[in-house]
């Protein structure tokens, strides 16, 4: 926090920053926009728990136990909070040699709404937690990098049956993300999306814009503009950042550019044209992405709620005010 605060030079940022510390434990928040009238409502509890459960089946690597049973779960979860939600399947070559199957989850929310928003992020652990000198071939708790970005999606999804939005709304986590390297090449990322982008769950599926969440869960997080969302999804960019400074979270929601991060939105916004951002933690120092990252510190002590929540309520507004 106190990094931050010396970084920043604008007015918005330091206020953000000195309200979202200690602040009372109150969800609700009035909107000041001309929409319908709408609470901006987000339970970090809530998604802290979903956070939880993905990491109490054990790291979601493919292939495994553990990353079937969450398929399952997250389906289910889908199914309760979402209109429709189904499974799609795939193959996809690793870069490697191999193939792996795919699962990628999607729910739905007014299916027959033309105005639609893409919410997505990824639901598989990394196989191995290679950033780590202990134990470096096997795979992290994966609470950050993977868990997070579902578990804010979850709770957005519960919080929009009590809700409605008035867009279409589209939830997808996307499988197979973590298991790159630079022997694969830049393919070799994000196979799930790669996927999903070549074969969308509806033949000729179109969104405004799409919000990708990935690692939305450090303390103090520093959500810089990551370059391929400025590149290609400028104006909504600006629309959640925005939004974030509005609600008070503009500590978390930087003024200043991260770098170009090769992630599942690159492939969506490559493949199929839909303008698609990144929410990524991003720490100008060491990995880049935190001290937590491919590393086996990546577990639920490197979650906090505050953290949950400025994301959560943000996109929750972005969607209720389409
Ligand atoms: C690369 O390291 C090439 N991309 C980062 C994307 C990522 C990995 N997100 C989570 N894990
Ligand atoms: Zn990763």
């Amino acid at each position: 926090m106190k990094i931050r605060l010396n970084i920043l030079a604008f007015g918005i940022c330091i206020l953000g920053a000195s309200s979202c510390k200690d602040q009372p434990k109150s969800n609700d928040k009035k909107t000041t926009t001309e929409k319908p009238n709408f609470t901006v409502k987000f339970d970090e509890d809530s998604a802290y728990f979903y956070v939880q459960q993905q990491v109490d089946f054990g790291p979601r690597v493919p292939g495994t136990i553990a990353h079937a049973k969450a398929a399952v779960y997250l389906q289910n979860k889908l199914a309760m909070f979402c209109d429709t939600a189904f499974t799609q399947y795939g193959t996809m070559p690793t870069g490697r040699g191999t193939n792996v199957a795919i699962k990628n989850i999607v729910g739905t929310i007014n299916s027959e709404q033309t105005k639609r928003v893409l919410l997505c992020a990824h639901w598989d652990t990394r196989p191995q937690a290679d950033q780590d000198l202990d134990r470096p071939t096997e795979p992290a708790d994966g609470a950050n990098d993977g868990a997070s970005g579902v578990g804010v999606l979850l709770e957005i999804a519960r919080q929009l049956q009590a809700q409605r939005p008035d867009a279409g709304v589209d939830i997808i986590f996307f499988d197979a993300e973590d298991m790159g390297d630079r022997e694969g090449g830049a393919t070799s990322w994000c196979l799930g999306s790669q996927y999903w982008s070549k074969t969308p769950h509806k033949p000729n599926y179109v969104a405004r814009f799409g919000i990708l969440l990935d690692m939305v869960g450090p303390k103090d997080a520093i959500f810089a503009i990551e370059a391929y969302s400025w590149r290609y999804a400028q104006p909504y960019v600006k629309k959640v950042w925005n939004t974030a400074a509005t609600l008070g979270h503009g500590a978390y929601f930087v003024n200043y550019e991260g770098g170009e991060i090769l992630d599942d939105h690159v492939f969506i916004n490559q493949i199929l044209g839909i303008p698609t951002l990144d929410i990524i933690h991003y720490e100008p120092t060491g990995t880049g992405f935190g001290e937590f990252w491919h590393r086996h510190s990546d577990n639920m002590k490197s979650i906090d709620k505050n953290t949950l929540k400025a994301v959560g309520e943000t996109v929750f507004k972005v969607v209720m005010d389409l």
